[in-house]
């Protein structure tokens, strides 16, 4: 049996697969902390961890053996029985996150439906909103999955095009705009307004100091729900347990997933205090998977490894290095950096036909692998395990990738 080639990886999923991606020519095969290795045995620095889903570093042993544990005595029961892990992972999460209650769910676009779905109910049983007239406020630019519902919302071309037709009932504004949020807020049919505390895909969009504190204070007083969106966010990623911590802001509803399970299993939840989450009564949501046993041992060993490994101050200290590091490299490639803790993202300008495409070939070449969002902006967020001694070697790898483009 001859050993595939990376082409030879690519090809048969060209043949087979969906065509819904186009990732780097890298076929990677085993992960472990900081590093990946493709198929041919190059070692890469990993400064995606998947979207911030693996921001306790890949295969982390106490989460993967949390996985391995479990799922050789009960992997699901569904929700039509009771289980014995159910009730240890839901009091775990909610007394680590401060709310009387959660709603476990599987990825993260169910979660921001979930909180939609959450929201709306609240708004017609608890507002008195009149019935199917319940408005949410998102920001242009946002990122919240790829559903009908959730794309209904997006500014996109390229996530709504030819989805039509669309939800409605969303109200788009700029995003750290918040003269542009109190005047929505006044339509007393507004239920909510949804927002992701640092766009990410947006391309690491950070606002303003004090706009989420302000924002949430405006929501208060129009008695609008503030539902904070911290899938790529949270767990640790900006330098703080929540990016809301930077603004000791409290999200009346708090919407979770990626690096809530370390990358090692889809989990998501969605927090809220009873006041709000018992709008939904026994029948009036679920999920086949929502809260297995799996989730929930996994979801619990993760967030263990995020305190007692200090990840959110590793973040915050190496995310201050980083930045410094790459404002020092001269190249008139780099138009600026910008990121709060290890969620960092540089805008490239292009050089006579080299794009942020060719920067990332390049880098993937030095051992890098990062990749670009929206064509000029290239995000850089290695796993928070990352020590600054790998740190510092990576950005020698960078630095000497932006040196062949001069
Ligand atoms: C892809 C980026 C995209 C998210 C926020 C909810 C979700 C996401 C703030 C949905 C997911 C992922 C999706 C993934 C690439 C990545 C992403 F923003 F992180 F870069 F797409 F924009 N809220 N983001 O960032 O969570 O359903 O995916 O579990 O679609 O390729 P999901």
């Amino acid at each position: 049996m001859t050993k595939l080639k990376t082409q030879d990886y690519i090809d048969r999923e060209d043949q087979y697969g969906a065509h819904n991606y186009h990732p780097l020519p890298v076929v990677l095969e085993r992960g472990e902390g900081v590093y990946v290795w493709d198929v041919e045995g190059n070692k890469y620095f990993d400064f995606l961890s998947a979207y911030s889903a693996v921001n306790q570093g890949h295969c982390h042993p106490k989460i993967v053996g949390a996985l391995t544990e479990q799922a050789q005595k009960l992997t699901l029961t569904s929700r039509a029985f009771y289980n014995n892990t159910l009730g240890e992972y839901e009091e775990f999460i909610t007394k680590f996150f401060g709310y009387d209650k959660v709603l476990p769910m599987n990825t993260g676009a169910e979660a921001d439906e979930t909180a939609i779905k959450l929201c709306r109910k609240w708004g017609y049983k608890k507002k008195d909103i009149p019935k199917n007239q319940a408005k949410i406020i998102c920001c242009n630019e946002n990122f919240h999955g790829r559903t009908i519902t959730i794309v209904s919302m997006s500014t996109d071309p390229d996530a709504y095009n030819d989805y039509g037709p669309f939800t409605p009932g969303f109200v788009k504004i700029p995003y750290n705009d918040l003269e542009a949020l109190e005047k929505e807020l006044q339509d007393p049919n507004v239920a909510g307004f949804l927002v992701e505390p640092i766009q990410g895909e947006a391309g690491v969009y950070v606002p303003g100091d004090g706009y989420l504190k302000k924002a949430f204070e405006l929501c208060k007083k129009y008695n609008v729900l503030f539902i904070a969106d911290e899938v790529q966010t949270g767990i640790a990623r900006t330098g703080k347990l929540l990016a809301v911590n930077h603004e000791d802001v409290r999200p009346d509803v708090l919407i979770l997933g990626k690096a809530l399970s370390g990358g090692v299993f889809p989990v998501s939840a969605v927090l809220a205090d009873d006041e709000i989450m018992l709008c939904i009564k026994p029948g009036e949501h679920g999920s086949t998977f929502g809260g297995n046993p799996i989730a929930g041992k996994v979801a619990m060993a993760a967030l263990q490894v995020v305190e007692e490994e200090k990840l959110a101050e590793n973040a915050e200290r190496l995310g201050k290095i980083f930045r410094e590091e790459f404002k020092s490299i001269k190249s008139d490639m780099i138009e600026l950096v910008r990121g709060k803790g290890l969620l960092n993202a540089v805008v490239i300008k292009p050089k006579e036909d080299k794009t942020a495409w060719d920067v990332c070939v390049a880098m993937a070449k030095n051992g890098i692998l990062a990749k670009p969002t929206h064509g000029h902006i290239i995000r850089f967020a290695p796993p928070l395990v990352i020590t600054e001694e790998q740190l510092r070697e990576a950005m020698d790898k960078i630095k000497e990738t932006f040196k062949e483009f001069e």
